[in-house]
């Protein structure tokens, strides 16, 4: 990102470039994101740059987030979310040279982490999580748009798979050929969600839809979690793919960017502090249909996530940026040795969910 941009940005928000330093920040795939220090004041933000080969519009990331930051701030005035900040003409976003950018506050004193350490760090965010989404039980989530079409529709990452593999070249389709064996086999996991995903007890509801731990700012002393970050795909959706991500990156020890899958494994005690801590905010508001899918939800999360990476192996890295020609297979392995885990492990996490649920309605 050339410092010119930058800095014709900064000054879209009334900051004086000269008193102003800015570095690269986190992890995340689709963004550029800079910490942005304002030297005289000390003030910190985060600016980033939207990417406009993933969400085509981004004024419907912005008109999102002002509705349900608007709705929070009204229903629940002592939330903490992390709304844009206006430009100095008033909008959610400044456009420079073709270019959407958005500016928060930086949450001070706050971490986020690529794996977790800790099974409390896993309540802490699934707590925050699960916060998020009861708060907004009562948001009518129709009024948000789709930022992304389709986002969790596994029918059709299940179709851009297949059309993927239909024009690979002959080369990728052999390296990858057992993960398309996995992702053939593992089918199932969609036919069963259609058999159910019609039903009147299984609502659209506002979620978050990128619940990765990456996207969790946790307080650098205490470990408590502060808040959720990340809302470009905040919209309408069903529950388990908040609650599914959180399964797909909290369950291991290592992230999705392990080559090694040896290493990779469900740690029970991880599941368990997830579901509690659901449950702990969204267990009322989940139907008898939701309650049983609690442990789907890790499924299908990993199996579409799995399916998305090999999508993008075979039509050549387009979309997951990679630090070396391979990751994106690699990245598949993980997650379908992740997935095999999920249900080599299947007994003892339906007698977690069973525990939780008893203990949950035991508490009210
Ligand atoms: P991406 O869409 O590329 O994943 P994110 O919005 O998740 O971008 O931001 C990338 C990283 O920047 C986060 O994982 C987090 O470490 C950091 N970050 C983002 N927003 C904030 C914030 N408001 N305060 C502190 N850190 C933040
Ligand atoms: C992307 O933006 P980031 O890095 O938090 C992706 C998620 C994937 C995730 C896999 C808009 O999330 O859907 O689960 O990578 N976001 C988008 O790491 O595609
Ligand atoms: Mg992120």
């Amino acid at each position: 990102m050339d410092n010119i941009k930058i800095e014709k940005v900064l000054i879209e928000y009334g900051l004086n470039t000269e008193d102003v330093i800015y570095k690269t920040f986190g992890t995340g795939h689709i963004n550029s994101t800079f910490l942005v220090t304002d030297q005289k004041s000390g003030h910190k933000f985060i600016l980033q740059s939207i990417n406009i080969n993933v969400f085509k519009k981004p004024d419907v990331i912005a008109q999102n987030v002002k509705l349900v930051g608007d709705y929070l701030a009204k229903n629940h005035p002592d939330y903490l979310f992390v709304g844009a900040i206006k430009t100095n003409d008033g909008k959610e976003m400044a456009l420079v040279d073709g270019d959407y950018w958005r500016l928060t506050n930086f949450i001070e004193n706050s971490v986020s982490f690529d794996t977790l350490s800790d099974p409390v760090q896993a309540y802490e965010a699934a707590v925050q999580f699960g916060r998020l989404n009861k708060l907004l039980s009562a948001f009518d989530a129709s009024q948000l748009k789709e930022t992304i079409p389709g986002f969790h529709d596994l029918g059709l990452r299940y179709q851009q798979f297949t059309d993927a593999l239909s024009i690979a070249p002959e080369h990728l389709r052999q390296t990858a050929s057992n993960e398309i064996q996995k992702a053939l086999h593992y089918k199932f996991i969609l036919d069963y969600f259609n058999s159910f995903k019609d039903s009147r007890d299984f609502p659209d509801r506002a979620m978050h839809h990128d619940t990765k731990i990456s996207n969790m700012l946790f307080d650098k002393d205490s470990m408590k979690g502060v808040c959720v970050i990340d809302l470009d795909t905040l919209m309408s959706g069903k529950f388990i793919s908040d609650l599914g991500d959180m399964m797909r990156t909290y369950l291991c020890a290592y992230s999705e960017n392990e080559p090694d899958i040896s290493k990779i494994s469900v740690r029970v005690e991880y599941f368990e502090a997830i579901v509690k801590g659901y449950l702990q905010e969204m267990g009322s508001m989940l139907s008898p249909v939701e309650k049983d899918l609690i442990l789907f939800s890790g499924k299908y999360l990993i199996y579409m996530q799995a399916i998305r990476f090999l999508t993008d192996y075979l039509n050549g890295d387009v979309y997951y940026p990679i630090g070396y020609p391979e990751q994106n297979l690699d990245r598949t392995k993980n997650q379908f040795k992740l997935l095999d885990e999920l249900f080599e492990n299947e007994k003892i996490l339906v007698s977690i969910v069973n525990k939780c649920l008893k203990e949950f309605e035991g508490n009210t």
